[in-house]
This record gives structure tokens, sequence and C-alpha cells, in this order.
């Protein structure tokens, strides 16, 4: 008998723990275990790379970390959080050069720190200040996309510019779990497949889309398996495990540049903390469902790993630490001197010619503000 249409939805009682729904998922790319110990030696990027990936992942940790105590603070917005999924955004990241375009979402502040975006712009547009909404001009990062998918049909458009130009450059687009359900990812493969354009697509399956866990999202329980269906690549890669997405985002760029076209990366982490520092996940999400995350912090990982193979000391750590807060706190002081914003300036960095539309609502905003 079918079902009634207006019976609402039950949760099975059966239903595994996401921990339960991580580990039944197979195999994923991996270099590093959570205990710091290598997997696949042959693989492994040399110290130096090493290190230069712990650098950055202190950093926007650090990054993440101050941004809640702006938050509660008064002195930055609403925020999503990216701690824990530093890894997926870190050797992703890395993996361009300036010459290449990065689109990320709003969850991924850390790649675009990464990537180059100074820090006082980047609080200035968390602070929702106009300072932070037009991106540096020799950057070719792209404002925090926040209608999700919408980021991956422009990443193929700016890929197929370069590739008209002649150029090698190509472009890198961040996606979630929940986003890759929209029609916009499907589109965007397809589109970026057919025309063979210089694209990486990050898929950061990162368990939930706000308080709906992957495992509800989807039937499917292998994202990267949808590159199949568009005939490119797709690989699963250990999420929290920086130099796993660091040697799988280096493989896909170096496809692109050669023309072999676009590649689709499912980094598998974790969204440890809140959906944005003004969410309770306590309210959707048990104990259950988070359990074992602790273990595999992509920072304690690298770390663990760095020390045992004697590239870091404690000290150099210590030093790196002082560094990474002297110049955040530098940076904090130079985004209080960026002059308060005022109301009209709410409509101006939207098109590069305003609308009639925004030019009457801008005049008005003058008008109110003379009082
Ligand atoms: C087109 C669109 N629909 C709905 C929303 C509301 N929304 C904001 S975040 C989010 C969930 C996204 O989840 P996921 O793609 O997994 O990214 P994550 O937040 O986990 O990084 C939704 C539905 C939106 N921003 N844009
Ligand atoms: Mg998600």
């Amino acid at each position: 008998m079918p079902r009634s249409q207006t019976t609402p939805p039950q949760a099975s009682p059966a239903q595994p723990g996401e921990a339960a729904y991580q580990a039944a998922q197979g195999e994923m790319f991996q270099l590093i275990a959570p205990d710091g110990s290598v997997t696949d030696a042959a693989r492994l990027p040399g110290p130096a790379t090493r290190l230069h990936l712990y650098r950055h992942m202190r950093r926007i940790r650090h990054f993440d970390e101050r941004a809640w105590v702006l938050y509660r603070t008064g002195r930055m917005g609403v925020f999503p959080p990216f701690g824990g999924m530093e890894a997926s955004q870190v050797g992703t990241a890395a993996a361009l050069t300036n010459e290449d375009w990065l689109f990320p979402t709003y969850r991924d502040t850390g790649a675009a720190l990464t990537y180059g975006l100074p820090i006082p712009q980047t609080v200035a547009y968390w602070r929702t200040s106009p300072h932070g909404w037009a991106m540096p001009e020799n950057l070719k990062v792209l404002p925090f996309y926040i209608p999700i998918a919408t980021q991956y049909p422009h990443a193929v458009g700016a890929a197929l510019a370069e590739k008209r130009k002649g150029t090698q450059n190509v472009a890198m687009a961040f996606i979630g779990d929940g986003g890759s359900s929209e029609g916009d990812f499907h589109e965007a493969l397809n589109f970026a497949g057919a025309l063979n354009a210089p694209c990486v697509f990050v898929l950061q399956n990162n368990g939930w889309a706000i308080s709906v866990p992957t495992r509800s999202q989807t039937k499917a329980t292998n994202l990267s398996r949808r590159a199949e269906g568009y005939g490119i690549p797709g690989v699963r890669v250990d999420g929290n495990d920086v130099l796993a997405t660091y040697v799988a985002a280096a493989e896909a760029v170096q496809r692109a540049r050669n023309g072999e076209g676009p590649t689709l990366i499912e980094t598998v982490t974790y969204r440890v903390k809140p959906h944005t520092v003004a969410d309770d996940p306590s309210r959707y999400r048990s104990a259950e469902d988070t359990a074992g995350w602790d273990t595999k912090d992509p920072v304690v990982r690298l770390r663990t790993h760095l020390l045992r193979e004697g590239h870091l000391t404690e000290q150099g750590e210590a030093e790196l630490l002082r560094e990474i807060e002297a110049e955040f706190e530098a940076a904090v002081t130079e985004a209080d001197q960026f002059p308060e914003p005022t109301p009209a300036e709410i409509v101006d960095h939207v098109f590069a010619e305003p609308t009639p539309a925004l030019v009457r609502q801008r005049a008005q905003l003058l008008e109110e503000e003379r009082g």
C-alpha cells in the first residue's frame, strides 16, 4: 500500500550514528593515519611542504578560534566556523598559485586565507563591513558564496575563460555535502566535463547541512562517485589528512593544467563546530553522532607526525604560534582602522554600474542619513 503523502518522515531507530555511517563508506585516500603514522610513504610530500601545510593549518585554526572571541565581544558578526576542517581547506587551496581562481563558500574562510586573502579584509567581511565586500583586485578569489552551489557554474565559466585565453590556470570551487544535492552542482560537473574545463571541484563532506545529516540528505554513500555520471575522475580523500588532500588536489590541478579536464575531490571530514556561531547543534545531534571525531583532529594528526619525524620541535612550534598570534593581532588592529560604514554603502559593490533602482535607493538612504 502506498504511504500516505501526509505522513511526516519518521526517524528510523535503525539509522546508524554519524560515525558508523562514515565508517561504512569504504576506502579513502590517506597518507597519515589519525595516530600520525605514515600509511603510504611513497606519495608523502617532502618535509618543507609538510611544515608549510602545518603552518597554514595553525594559522587558520587561530583565526577560527579568535573569530569566536571577536563575535562574543561584539567585534565580529555571525561567522560559520571551520575548526576541524583545516586539512580539507588548507591541503586543497595550497595546491593553487595566485594565477588560479578560488571560489569559496561561507564555510571556506580557511581556504581563502590559505590562498592569500588578507586577514584585515577577512575580518571586515565577517563584520559585514563594505571594506571586506570587494575582494582585492590582485587576487582571483571570489567573495564567499552564501547561496549554496551557485559558485560551481561560475567556476566553470572562469575556467573556460582561462582555457580560451590559452593559459594553464585553473579554477577551484568548494561546495558542501548539502550543496551537492543542488542542480547547479550537477549542471556544473556536466558542463565542465563536456567542455573539458580546467576545474577542480572540492566537495567537503562534513556530515551535516545545518541540521540535516548527510545520511538523510542522499541515499548515496560515496559522493565522489557522482563524478562517474559526468565522465570525470572522482577521488575520495580522508579530509582530516592534510597530506592526502594536498596530494590529491595537486594531482587534480596538474591534470587540469595539462588540458585533461576537471576532477571531483570529496574530502571526508566533519563539522565538529556548530553551523554558525549562532547555532546550537545539541538540538539536533547526539554525542553518538559526533563520537570518534575528536581523535581525528587534523592539526593534532600532522603535529604528532612532524614531532615524531623530527621536522618540528616544541620550541619551533612555540615560535610559530607567537608569530601567528602577532600577525593576527596586527591584522585586527588594521581592520579596526577601517572607517565605520555609512548606511548608503549597503548598495555599493553590488554591480560595477549601479542599476537605476540602486541609484534611487542610495539617494533615499543619503536623504534619511541627513535626517
Ligand atoms: C540556494 C540556497 N538554499 C538554501 C540556503 C540555506 N542554507 C544555508 S547553509 C545550508 C546548508 C548547506 O550545507 P552544506 O552544503 O553541507 O555546507 P556546510 O554548511 O556543511 O559547509 C542551507 C540549506 C542557501 N544559503 N542557499
Ligand atoms: Mg555540510
